[in-house]
């Protein structure tokens, strides 16, 4: 079993209390973990060290956090997966606000620090799993989506929550020029039970640490049993809506990337299989060795009710 239950938790993993009030206070006190940085290494370290390992996470390696920081997909940036690594610096991350509208109870442009202050941060160690057939696994530190969206009070009418990345020519070179790879702004939509399910996080950090910009600093969601895609990165605007949203892989190829797109290696891509992937630093080229793709990446056991009698072949 890959995933594990609480009751599989030993003791010794979870945050003495003591250690999680005191970031609480930290927290509460106005301190963004983006000010985290600000502090003295060993006041950061402390504070960072205080989070809860969730019994969601997977008990597999880590990636090397060189890897996982170099090798990235964030269009934004560039389209060479050396380039948000290389250019994402430019980034300007605070402050930083979300506009969270549509059918709540509660619309407004939500500062980091408030939805911070409001986050109980964990630890979540996952399987991302790209549609191009390699994957990582990644310590994030984040919380619930669901604990945010709870508290902007979604109406009864609200069936899709859609997201929005930044749109800031002057510090995303992707975005201006001649060749631009996508339309901007980055779009991508869940159900609204998949976007209050448990695994859902919003992340605020990686390894221990706040978010490197090329990974989609400040704030970016990760849905562990879908397509890599769909975490989308730099968040600015969450909007709860009663249709499916457009998302921006699919309105470039409607044909090759669904809106579900559930990790799934028994409906291929249209042009390469899906059966199989490659693990991030376990060799490349003639020399990669290839592990077999799991339904819904290995989360099947807490996801596959979400889509009981849907034709997953006919909703990719
Ligand atoms: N805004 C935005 N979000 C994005 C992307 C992007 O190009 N722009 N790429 C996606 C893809 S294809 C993947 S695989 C993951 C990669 O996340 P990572 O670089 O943190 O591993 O981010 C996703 N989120
Ligand atoms: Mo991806």
């Amino acid at each position: 079993m890959l995933i594990r239950k609480a009751s599989d938790i030993p003791s010794s993993e979870i945050t003495p209390r003591a250690i999680y009030l005191k970031r609480r206070e930290l927290l509460q006190g106005g301190l963004a973990l983006s000010a985290l940085a600000a502090l003295r290494p060993q006041q950061a370290r402390a504070a960072m060290l205080a989070f809860t390992k969730s019994p969601f996470s997977t008990d597999e390696t880590p990636t090397r956090k060189a890897d996982a920081t170099s090798y990235n997909n964030f269009y934004e940036f560039g389209t060479d997966k050396a380039d948000p690594a290389a250019n994402a610096h430019t980034l300007t991350t605070a402050p930083w606000s979300v506009k969270i509208d549509g059918l709540v109870g509660k619309p407004a442009t939500y500062t980091l620090e408030d939805i911070l202050s409001h986050a109980k941060l964990e630890e979540r160690i996952y399987r991302l799993r790209c549609v191009e057939g390699w994957s990582m696994v990644i310590p994030w530190v984040g919380f619930p989506l669901a604990d945010l969206l709870k508290r902007v009070e979604p109406q009864g009418s609200a069936k899709y929550v859609a997201f929005e990345t930044l749109v800031r020519p002057d510090e995303m070179p992707g975005q201006r020029g001649i060749f631009q790879p996508l339309p901007w702004p980055y779009l991508e939509g869940l159900r609204l039970d998949e976007a209050m399910h448990p695994l859902t996080i919003l992340a605020t950090g990686m390894y221990g640490e706040t978010l490197p910009n090329q990974n989609g600093a400040p704030l970016r969601l990760v849905v562990p049993w879908k397509y890599g895609f769909k975490s989308i990165k730099s968040i600015v605007r969450i909007s709860l809506v009663e249709k499916q949203p457009p998302t921006t892989w699919q309105s470039q190829a409607d044909n090759e990337y669904g809106f579900y797109s559930n990790v799934n290696p028994e409906v291929d891509h249209p042009r390469w299989s899906q059966a199989t992937e490659r693990r991030i630093g376990e060799g490349s080229g003639l020399f990669a060795k290839r592990r077999p793709t799991q339904m819904f990446n290995g989360y099947g056991e807490q996801v596959a009710h979400l889509y009981a009698g849907l034709d997953l072949r006919a909703n990719y």
